[in-house]
């Protein structure tokens, strides 16, 4: 499932599988500075595979605050073992936002700052990785007045790759995915521009939204508990940040539990994956629509040299031509078009390859 998440085939989750069975497991070194545990605590919740198949069989969790046995002098002592015995090879995961105000003093474990024990544990590192929304840019703990100088692990480790996987909490098999290609191939997933594996960030939520033949068509819950709320529509008009989020979690969802995501539970989406939006916008604030119709990746209403049936080419000007209309209806429901008389948009030309 977690190969899955990532986009790699069952020949490559089968690899995987096989390099765990031969004990080939990343050791995590797993450390907690400003958050609330939830990215831990969603990891608690996999079912497939289960947590204690992922400490035992997958993973090597060598270093972890909250499923530790371990405390204190022997907690420290712990981390500096796994650190010299893994040395270079090591996956460091960094949950939570890195205090930077009055030299880091807002969050120390043992005497020293986040700074310093992260500095000191991504030295020797073969991966890095930025757990959720605090450790990727500063999430909730860094949101105005940010009175701690919250900032997240890239900003600190500035000049090394940092993969981040921001969500608030993220989701566990986008980790998992990360984590189990880098221990079996020793390669990383390709990376935005912010860091984010491409597989998981790649597209907004409101591409993929189940809401989303409600969007264009342009049915809309106005309030809470209204009968549009009740009937499962579109929650734009709430304050959803869908249109404007990257992350998979319309399609990726949280407990194997059907719906447990927040659009799926009548919430608005509040953006808690982009930094521009999470923890900055207000939660029920409408944001701009950029585009109102759906992208180009639908079949094209024009047939293209000659290389599609006639009934292809047919069907798809149908559901093009429909979609394109909702998205028509949609923004001019929304007031995104101020001509009333305006044409709706030219269908797109079909995609050269
Ligand atoms: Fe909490 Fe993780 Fe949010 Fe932050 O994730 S779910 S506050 S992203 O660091 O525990
Ligand atoms: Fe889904 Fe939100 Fe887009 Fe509506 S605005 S379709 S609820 S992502
Ligand atoms: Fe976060 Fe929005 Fe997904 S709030 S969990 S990005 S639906």
């Amino acid at each position: 499932m977690a190969a899955a998440a990532i986009g790699l085939s069952g020949t490559v989750a089968a690899q995987i599988a096989e390099a765990a069975a031969k004990g080939l497991k990343p050791s995590l070194i797993w450390l907690h500075f400003q958050e609330c545990t939830g990215c831990t605590e969603s990891l608690l919740r996999t079912s497939a595979p289960g947590l204690a198949e992922v400490i035992l069989d997958l993973v090597s969790l060598d270093y972890h605050e909250t499923l530790f046995a371990a405390a204190g002098h022997q907690a420290e002592a712990a981390l500096k073992s796994a650190m010299a015995q893994n040395k270079g090879k090591y996956i460091c995961v960094v949950e939570g936002a890195i205090p930077t105000k009055e030299n880091g003093i807002y969050c120390m474990i043992g005497g020293r700052t986040a700074i310093e024990i992260l500095n000191d544990v991504a030295k020797d590192a073969g991966a890095i990785i930025a757990l959720g929304s605090c450790a990727s840019w500063g999430g909730v703990a860094s949101a105005a007045p940010n009175p701690t100088g919250a900032t997240g692990a890239p900003m600190i480790l500035k000049g090394k790759t940092v993969v981040s996987i921001p969500g608030c909490p993220a989701n566990p098999y986008n980790f998992l995915g990360v984590a189990l290609q880098y221990a079996t191939f020793g390669t990383l997933p390709k990376l935005d521009a912010l860091g984010r594996p491409e597989f998981a960030y790649g597209r907004t939520i409101h591409e993929h939204c189940p809401r989303r033949a409600h969007f264009d068509a342009g049915r809309f819950a106005e309030q809470f508990g209204d009968e549009g709320h009740r009937q499962g529509y579109c929650l734009y008009k709430l304050g959803c940040k869908g249109p404007a989020t990257h992350a998979n979690c319309s399609v990726l969802q949280f407990c194997e539990v059907v719906d447990a995501w927040p659009i799926g539970i009548g919430s608005p989406c509040i953006g808690c994956t982009e930094q521009a939006i999470g923890f900055n916008v207000p939660q029920f604030q409408t944001i701009q629509i950029q585009r109102p119709t759906p992208p180009d990746t639908y079949p094209p209403v024009k047939a293209g040299q000659g290389r599609i049936s006639p009934l292809a080419t047919g069907v798809g000007g149908i559901i093009g031509g429909a979609l394109i209309g909702g998205g028509y209806i949609a923004s001019k429901k929304l007031g995104a078009l101020p001509d009333e008389s305006a044409e709706p948009p030219a269908p797109s030309e079909p995609k050269k390859e």
